[in-house]
This record gives structure tokens, C-alpha cells and sequence, in this order.
């Protein structure tokens, strides 16, 4: 035992070496500039990581952890570089924010980066480069821990790589919205839109307003079979199923995506999709008629915030004050989809509010809302993000536009002048099927297979120049009506979150299918290793 012993120690000494070709090379989001070298560097007991600053400990977390946890190897952390075998980090400030450079040369690898996003997102290429078992979350025994010798120049297409997450339709609970910032975080995605609100829950505490979560988060049922099925539930009726984040909750979630260079953008619907929110407080609406929160995809409903009350602005605007304390986002998202405005027609204060407006109709009547709402948030310093439908009877002159309905909505504000994030159904909607409508589990209808995601594009060809430049970028919306559990949510995101992962990072010359298709296999394993749900169909139907 004791020459053993001795055999072991010069072993962990020395560095193996082995020589990698370019398809060992695995990374997703496929890095803009990768270029092989020879040689490779081995992860053992004496690699240390040099860093100078709480960011740069931040961001080597994900490393540290994973090799502590698969390679049960803890690293050492130092602050002066030592004569070989260890990681540094250097700042260029000549890079974007996003942006990385990583060399892995014969004993050492340099991270160069301009803060804190380039820091960590060379930590999850390192992370990628290692072989899939370091995603075990127990000890993986005769494994070598060596990545190739590389050096890779990365920066994103898109500053905006989103996913929003339905947490109204059915409530998810705060370990599932933060492993889900986990997961994005892996694949270089940089933003969480949350619809915190919808007709079926309002999901965030407001202290001003207390009922919004006692009345407005729980509802009869979780039923939600067919569309529409669903009737109204009698007033009275026992509304247990639900639940909402506390102000404390959200905080935990924001600084936790912080950490992982992801925004948290918080959506708080209005004027319509709100019967959550009219259920608790009927006075901010036009009937003022007392509800129940529906279950599942009950819609359309008529019943929306009464654009004639000046106390209708004034609670939105208490409400909102709340978020923008909450969530440090730059925008605001006041959802705007979907309005019916048959009760807009009849409300007195409705009626009376487009005279003294002068508006002509009732879209400009909701054009007038979402102004007054986008004046509020631009005076706070925030910039008012919206569906598409803001743009009809006029565009707030700050805001931003989702587009949803196809590309539509996105070409017409960009010519405008005003920025978009490409979201349209035909690409992004991450509820519809992503297999034959027979063999997948119930969905909302549409198809949406893995390959197309792949295919999507922000900036379409319909675009000039100058409305290309108005493009953020894009993201993946998961409503929820046919979404019960966790289980289902990661089926239906993935993979084709590693396909818009893509899209949204890599240069559009890079993409290439074929050679994307072995690199999600390799993601594929894992995602078991993580023990993700993600859909197989989609897998063996990527074709
Ligand atoms: C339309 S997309 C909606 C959502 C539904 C979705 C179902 C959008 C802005 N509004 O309320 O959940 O269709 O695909």
C-alpha cells in the first residue's frame, strides 16, 4: 500500500495529456472564433484559481462547484498566481460586457473579460469544454478532467436572450424559477421574463394592496383539459389552488439571477388579462361587478381595468412602484395583449375620458393607457416594454415592443424608430407541440419542432439596416394553461432552449444544423447527468 500511495501522489503531480480533435468540441452556444492547439491542460488537486475580485469569484462558482461535486477535486482559491497549473483572469476593457476571451495553454488558462457576464460565461465554456459527467452531482470515479489546449474569442449576436416563464396560468414554485436561472445561465441566456400576472393568478405581493394575493392568487381548480371548457366559477366557491411569490421570494430570485448575469424583467398585465387582479379589487374596473379567478385558458374575458377612473392609474401606478423596487430591470413590462374593450364602449367614465381625450376610438382609448402607464414608468428612469398590440392607436413614444403576432408588430415599431425583441409565435412559442399532436402530451395546438427554433432569426429579411439595429434580440414564451407541473415546463423547454440558445449568441454564419445536432446530443447527456425532463421525442424527431 504504501508504494501504491507513492504511485498515486506523482500521478496527481504530473499532468496527462491527450490530444483532442474539433468535434470533441462541444460548446453551446457555439462560440464565434474557436481554434484548436495542441497539448491540453488536466483539472487536478493542485489547480488553483487566481482571482482579484469578488466578481471573479462569483463567476468561477459554476466551475468550482461542478468539479467539487463530479470530480470531487476543490480548487484552490489564491491570489498570486503561481509558476504553473491554475486559472487567471485579466480585464480588457476593449470588450463588450458580454464578451470573453479564453486561452487553455500548457499549464494555465487566462480568462480576458470586461466584467462580470465575460467572467462567468468563459466559466460555463470551461464548464462545457469538460466531459459530460462533470454535470454529476455525485463523485465520478475514472475520469480524466482535461480539456484541450484552445484559445476562443465569443461575444452574443443579441443583447436580449430571453425566456419567459407563465408563472399565472399555473404558479411555479420560487426552487424551480431559480434552477431555471441555473439552467439558462449554462446556455448564455441573459434574461427571465416572468408574467406575474394573468386572469387565472396574480402571482407578487403588493403590501398596498394585500388582496391581490390573498383573493387573487388562488382560484377553484387546477383544471384545465380543453380550452375554454372551464366555466366561470360560481361566486363563493372554494379558491384554494395557487400561490404567489412574497416581496422577500422575488428578492431571492433577483439577486440570485444577478449572480448569473440574467435581468429578471417583471410583467404586471394590463388593461386586460387581469380578472386576478379585478377578483380582489372589482372597483378598478368598468363593471365593477364582483368575480372569481377563473381556471385554465378561459378567454376571451370582458371584464378588464376601466380606463376612465383616474383611480385605476393611480393603484397601477402604486403597484408598479412596488415592482420597480423589487426588480433593478431596466424594463417594465405592462403586458398591453389581448384587450376586449366591449365594457370600454359602455363605461360612462370611459366614454367620458375619450372626450375630454378627443380619442376617437377605443384602441386610441388603450394607446391613451398604455401613454399615461409608459409617462409614469420613464419617469422613474425604467423604459415601458409591451406586446405588440401598444402599437395600435399609437405608439407611447419611449416604449418597446414584443412582438408576438409574427414579425408584424416588430417591423412596424422598428420603422418607427423604437426597439424590439423578436418573440413570434411562429418560432418561439415554446407551449405549442413539438411532435406529432398524437404522441406528445396535451398542448395549446401550433407546432413548433426543434428544427425550426433553430432556424429562428430576430432580424428578418423584411428589415432595413436601420430597423436591423433596432432588434435586441429575441425570446421564448412558455404559457402555461396546459402546464401543470415542473415536469412538464422542462419538457417543453427543452431542448428547444438550446436551440434558441444558439440563434440568439452565434454568429448567423456559424449555425449550422447538421453540426449542431452532435453538440446537442452531447448536451443531451448532460441534461441527464442534471437530471433535466427534457422532451426525447423531440430528439429522435429532430429531423
Ligand atoms: C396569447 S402571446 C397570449 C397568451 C396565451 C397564448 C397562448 C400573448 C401576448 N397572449 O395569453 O397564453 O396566446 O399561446
Amino acid at each position: 500500500t504504501m508504494v501504491l500511495g507513492m504511485g498515486l501522489l506523482v500521478a496527481s503531480c504530473q499532468s496527462k495529456q491527450v490530444q483532442f480533435t474539433e468535434a470533441d468540441i462541444q460548446i453551446i452556444p457555439k462560440p464565434a472564433q474557436v481554434t484548436l492547439n495542441s497539448g491540453s491542460f488536466e483539472f487536478n488537486g493542485d489547480t488553483k484559481i487566481v482571482v482579484s475580485s469578488d466578481e471573479q469569484l462569483q463567476a468561477s462558482e459554476v466551475l468550482l462547484q461542478a468539479l467539487q461535486s463530479a470530480a470531487n477535486l476543490k480548487l484552490e482559491v489564491v491570489k498570486e498566481k503561481p509558476a504553473t497549473n491554475y486559472i487567471t483572469f485579466k480585464t480588457n476593457e476593449t470588450l463588450g460586457k458580454e464578451a470573453y476571451n479564453l486561452t487553455v495553454a500548457n499549464g494555465f488558462i487566462e480568462i480576458e473579460a470586461n466584467g462580470f457576464s465575460g467572467e462567468l460565461y468563459a466559466m460555463e465554456t470551461l464548464r462545457q469544454l469538460l466531459p459530460s459527467k462533470i454535470e454529476s452531482n455525485s463523485v465520478v470515479e475514472g475520469t480524466d478532467w482535461i480539456i484541450p489546449n484552445i484559445s476562443i474569442t465569443d461575444e452574443p449576436r443579441f443583447e436580449w436572450r430571453g425566456l419567459m416563464l407563465d408563472v399565472s396560468r399555473h404558479f411555479f414554485q420560487k426552487e424551480y424559477v431559480l434552477k431555471t436561472i441555473d439552467r439558462l445561465a449554462y446556455l448564455k441566456m441573459n434574461t427571465l421574463h416572468l408574467h406575474l400576472v394573468d386572469d387565472q393568478g396574480w402571482r407578487i405581493e403588493i403590501k398596498q394592496y394585500p388582496k391581490l394575493t390573498e383573493v387573487g392568487a388562488y382560484r377553484v381548480d387546477q383544471e384545465n383539459k380543453a380550452w375554454n371548457a372551464r366555466p366561470t366559477p360560481e361566486l363563493g366557491e372554494k379558491a384554494t389552488y395557487g400561490g404567489f411569490y412574497t416581496q422577500d421570494d422575488i428578492k431571492e430570485i433577483v439577486a440570485y439571477a444577478q449572480k448569473r448575469g440574467i435581468n429578471v424583467v417583471p410583467e404586471i398585465e394590463m388593461p386586460a388579462h387581469v380578472t386576478s387582479a379585478i377578483a380582489s379589487y372589482p372597483e378598478f374596473s368598468c363593471l365593477e361587478k364582483p368575480v372569481m379567478v377563473p381556471s385554465g385558458g378561459l378567454w376571451p374575458i370582458t371584464d378588464i381595468f376601466c380606463a376612465g377612473k383616474d383611480s385605476t392609474f393611480e393603484f397601477l401606478q402604486n403597484v408598479l412602484m412596488e415592482v420597480m423596487e423589487l426588480f433593478p430591470s431596466k424594463y417594465i413590462h405592462v403586458g398591453g395583449d389581448e384587450a376586449t374593450k366591449t365594457n370600454w364602449k359602455t363605461c360612462p367614465h370611459c366614454q367620458s375620458r375619450m372626450k375630454t381625450e378627443g380619442l376617437e376610438n377605443v384602441e386610441e382609448l388603450q394607446s391613451y393607457f398604455i401613454k399615461r402607464m409608459e409617462r409614469f414608468v420613464s419617469s422613474k428612469g425604467r423604459i415601458l416594454i409591451g406586446w405588440d398590440e401598444i402599437l395600435e392607436g399609437g405608439l407611447a413614444p419611449g416604449a418597446t415592443v414584443m412582438s408576438w403576432r409574427g414579425v408584424k408588430g416588430g417591423l412596424e415599431a422598428s420603422a418607427e424608430g423604437h426597439d424590439v425583441v423578436m418573440t413570434p409565435g411562429s418560432h418561439c412559442y415554446f407551449d405549442h407541440y413539438q411532435g406529432p399532436m398524437d404522441s406528445e402530451p396535451l398542448a395549446w395546438g401550433g407546432y413548433l419542432p426543434l428544427s425550426k427554433v433553430y432556424q429562428f432569426d430576430p432580424v428578418v429579411e423584411e428589415m432595413t439596416e436601420e430597423q436591423a439595429k433596432h432588434v435586441l434580440g429575441g425570446q421564448a414564451n412558455l404559457w402555461s394553461e396546459y402546464i401543470p407541473t415542473t415536469d412538464q415546463s422542462e419538457y417543453m423547454i427543452f431542448p428547444r432552449v438550446v436551440a434558441l440558445s444558439e440563434t440568439l449568441w452565434s454568429p448567423k454564419d456559424n449555425r449550422n444544423w447538421d453540426e449542431f445536432t452532435p453538440r446537442l446530443e452531447n448536451m443531451l447527456e448532460r441534461y441527464e447527468y442534471q437530471g433535466i425532463n427534457y422532451a426525447k421525442s423531440a430528439y429522435t424527431l429532430r429531423a
